[in-house]
């Protein structure tokens, strides 16, 4: 029948869904978009992938009748995947934005992952999965190397009837193969009890190619590279992007470098990219450049908050923000208000957190003494060209052109404040040197943020890699310039991370 291949699925507009479709296309079947709460009690089978925050997913389904159809779905007994959000909607409440109540059909609540313990809070990256129960759904799972992206753990309390909890992995969503859990799911009504996982494994490093786009003259996006953010062209941006999935890169990031001047919405290339890429690449992306409020030339306002919907609507899974979160932190040092209008405040309390990375460019600057700046300083490992022994690290705005009074110390701790959910941290003075991570500054950034720090900029080795991750607390660490001209293959770091002893995912796509 038509219904035994098709799943319906419930996409309330709120994020990148495209690669659960790609996934459930994959596999053979069909999909029925939920258009309304009938067709929710209509669905032989429901996924819903829950994307965004809790606050602004409960809104919706509210609002348009469907949190009352899903109760009505859940209590039939009907099957249902919820992924991520879609499960934790199912409890009585979340910490996210709140508490805020939740559908209230599995007693229990979502808390927050506990970052005074040391632990980097989003958790994000390619972890290995250790299943501790015998299920029908994960069955084959254990071991596997998935991607999570998560600040919030659903806490149930014990019950009787078992409910299915899926965790908060959203790991399935960005690669076919891992999508068998669908086949099972399609042909199961059971309801299976996976308890979560119980012994810490060590987060994987993430390696990370970037991509730094511009408009060429004749319009198109090209791939673009230099030193010191001086620039030159190298390529074509989705055919690298799609080459760098294949290499083993954990993550790509889009950084459209021109997007401080140009309107990102009349930027219709770099969501053809992003559109393109997204069917190709099955690791998460990244894009940022011009995320801010805007005023079109016939004066029609655009707030950064649709700017990042579209992006996310043509497949990206995080965005980043440069100039205008500097812009916002520097407001809030001053006033020590979050007026919760800054485009990094928007887009976190709807997209959530681990939704939105903060781009820092910082420059060093020597000085003699610590206590002639109000910045937070570094005794540095190479001293400056005049026998200085520290430096501070000025945060610079319009990829560089402009310095700005905050450091990246300072930057960094006000954007996690502010909803940050991740720290892209470069450099412009090695920046295309292949000198190696600025360790000083990576180090001293990641000690002073519970959230995970990619270190960027300098790579010139497979020993820069370990290097960064063995003397600093970075998450993961980028690179452009290697990847770029061909100079160190991705699986070059990824072999030489195994070599010496820092984890990665083995078997990931
Ligand atoms: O300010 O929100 O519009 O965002 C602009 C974004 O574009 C920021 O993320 C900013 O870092 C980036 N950007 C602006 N101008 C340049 C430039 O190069 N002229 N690129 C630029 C920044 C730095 C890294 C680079 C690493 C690794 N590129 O992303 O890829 O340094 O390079 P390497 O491995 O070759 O050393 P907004």
């Amino acid at each position: 029948s038509a219904d035994a291949s098709t799943v319906t699925l419930l996409d309330y507009g709120a994020g990148n869904v495209r690669s659960v479709r790609n996934a459930i296309r994959h596999l053979g079947f069909g999909i029925r978009d939920v258009r309304s709460p009938e067709d929710i009690l209509a669905a032989d089978r429901l996924v819903f992938p829950g994307v965004g925050a809790f606050g602004s997913a409960m809104d919706v389904l509210t609002r348009s009748g469907m949190a009352d159809a899903l109760r009505e779905y859940i209590r039939r007994d009907r099957p249902f995947l919820g992924i991520c959000l879609g499960l934790q909607l199912l409890f009585d409440s979340s910490e996210e934005n709140g508490p805020i109540s939740g559908l209230g059909m599995i007693p229990g609540v979502v808390r927050r992952f506990d970052s005074s313990k040391g632990l980097i809070v989003p958790h994000i990256g390619w972890n290995s999965l250790e299943i501790t129960k015998d299920t029908q759904l994960l069955q084959g799972a254990d071991g596997h190397h998935v991607y999570f992206v998560h600040s919030y753990h659903a806490l149930p309390m014990k019950t009787k009837t078992g409910f299915l909890l899926y965790a908060t992995m959203v790991s399935v969503s960005y690669h076919p193969s891992q999508w068998a859990t669908f086949k099972r799911f399609s042909f199961t009504q059971k309801r299976v009890e996976v308890p979560p996982r119980r012994k810490a494994s060590n987060l994987a490093k993430r390696v990370i190619a970037c991509l730094d786009v511009r408009s060429n003259d004749s319009g198109d996006l090209v791939v673009t590279k230099g030193d010191q953010y001086d620039v030159r062209n190298l390529g074509k941006p989705v055919d690298l992007a799609s080459q760098y999935y294949i290499d083993g890169a954990d993550e790509i990031s889009f950084l459209n470098i021109t997007g401080f001047r140009d309107f990102p919405l009349g930027d219709l290339p770099m969501l053809e990219v992003l559109r393109f890429a997204s069917e190709k690449v099955f690791v998460p992306l990244t894009v940022g450049g011009g995320i801010r409020d805007f005023t079109d030339a016939n004066g029609r306002y655009y707030s950064s908050l649709e700017v990042a919907s579209e992006y996310f609507r043509s497949g990206a899974d995080k965005i980043s923000i440069g100039s205008d979160a500097v812009f916002a932190a520097e407001a809030y040092l001053q006033t020590s208000v979050k007026t919760g209008k800054s485009s990094l405040e928007q887009i976190s309390r709807v997209y959530g957190n681990q939704a939105v990375v903060v781009s820092i460019d910082p420059r060093r600057v020597y000085v003699k003494n610590p206590e002639e700046v109000q910045f937070k300083t570094v005794k540095v490992s190479n001293k400056g060209p005049l026998g200085e022994e520290y430096a501070w690290y000025q945060c610079t705005v319009s990829g560089g052109r402009d310095s700005r009074p905050i450091g990246a110390y300072e930057l960094a701790k006000a954007v996690e404040e502010l909803g940050a959910g991740e720290i892209l941290l470069n450099c412009i003075d090695c920046d295309g040197q292949g000198c190696g991570f600025d360790i000083d500054l990576v180090k001293m950034v990641s000690d002073a943020v519970t959230i995970p720090v990619i270190a960027s900029s300098g790579a010139g080795a497979v020993e820069h890699f370990s290097e960064v991750f063995e003397k600093t607390n970075a998450s993961a660490a980028l690179a452009a310039g290697i990847f770029h001209r061909k100079e160190v293959p991705i699986l070059a770091v990824k072999e030489h991370l195994v070599d010496a002893g820092v984890e990665f995912p083995a078997d990931q796509p």
